[in-house]
């Protein structure tokens, strides 16, 4: 099945829609390739988490990008779905979830999607991006993490092929975006419009240590700054915590 210029492969059960995509980037497949899952048994989080959902209770989709980015710059890969995701969620429900620095969607500050990027240069003439996306449709996920589902949020009951093409329509165009430095800039610009962690104050937690203090924007490289007692500092990876309401 081929969409905007995407070929869908869908799947019934799969351990993961990025293990599966990143095994055939390594097997040379094109850019545009997307990967849907009813089920996954294996769907990954950043840093070895999980990803849950029961079957049919969210979409659950990767895309293969040939895009050449490096590490630092895979936020912007992240973006163009994200934002995409956004966009296709508040056409389908009228109501468009919040980006949450680095990778979630979120409604109100709960969890209703999750973005992985991740980068295969095995072969460093034909690198290759992979960005899996999982939304909730129907379930809010795991309990005690602070998610939430379309559904619980906005009253509507979208269909998983629904929001699915309205992503990959509005996916078309930002995976354009990341062919040219003022593309980049653009999605940059874009990404730091819709990210709801600015001006909010935050608690970061970082690998080694927890800090606090106010996001007050995003570096080029798609860093969180973040004024604390310290000074700024520039995030570049880790988890924060939304503290008071804006
Ligand atoms: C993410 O990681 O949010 C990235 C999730 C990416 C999932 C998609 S599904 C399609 C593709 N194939 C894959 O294998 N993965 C991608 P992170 O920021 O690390 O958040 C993970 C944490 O979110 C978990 O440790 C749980 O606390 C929480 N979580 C797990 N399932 C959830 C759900 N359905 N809804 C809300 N939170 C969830």
């Amino acid at each position: 099945m081929t969409h905007h210029g995407f070929a869908i492969e869908h799947f019934d059960v799969i351990d993961s829609t990025n293990t599966y995509l990143l095994d055939k980037a390594r097997s040379g497949a094109s850019g545009g390739l997307v990967a849907v899952a009813d089920h996954q048994t294996a769907g990954r989080g950043r840093l070895d988490r999980r990803w849950e959902a029961p079957a049919g209770a969210a979409l659950l989709m990767s895309v293969l990008l040939r895009e050449a980015l490096d590490h630092d710059e895979l936020h912007l890969a992240t973006a163009a779905v994200a934002l995409s995701a956004a966009a296709a969620a508040e056409q389908a429900c009228g109501l468009a979830p919040g980006l949450k620095w680095p990778n979630d969607l979120v409604i109100d500050d709960l969890k209703v999607a999750g973005v992985l990027a991740e980068l295969d240069l095995s072969n460093p003439a034909a690198p290759a991006v992979v960005v899996g996306i999982g939304i909730n449709l129907t379930w809010p996920g795991p309990p005690g993490v602070g998610g939430t589902c379309l559904l619980d949020a906005t009253g509507v009951a979208v269909a998983r092929d629904e929001i699915l093409e309205r992503l990959l329509e509005q996916l078309e165009g930002r995976v354009a975006l990341l062919a040219s430095e003022s593309g980049r800039a653009t999605l940059l610009a874009e990404l730091e419009r819709q990210m709801v962690t600015v001006g909010r104050q935050v608690r970061v937690v970082l690998a080694d240590r927890e800090f606090e203090g106010r996001a007050i924007g995003l570096s080029p490289e798609g860093h969180l700054r973040v004024e604390s007692g310290d000074g700024v500092i520039d995030v570049q990876a880790g988890d924060v915590v939304h503290l008071r309401p804006a």
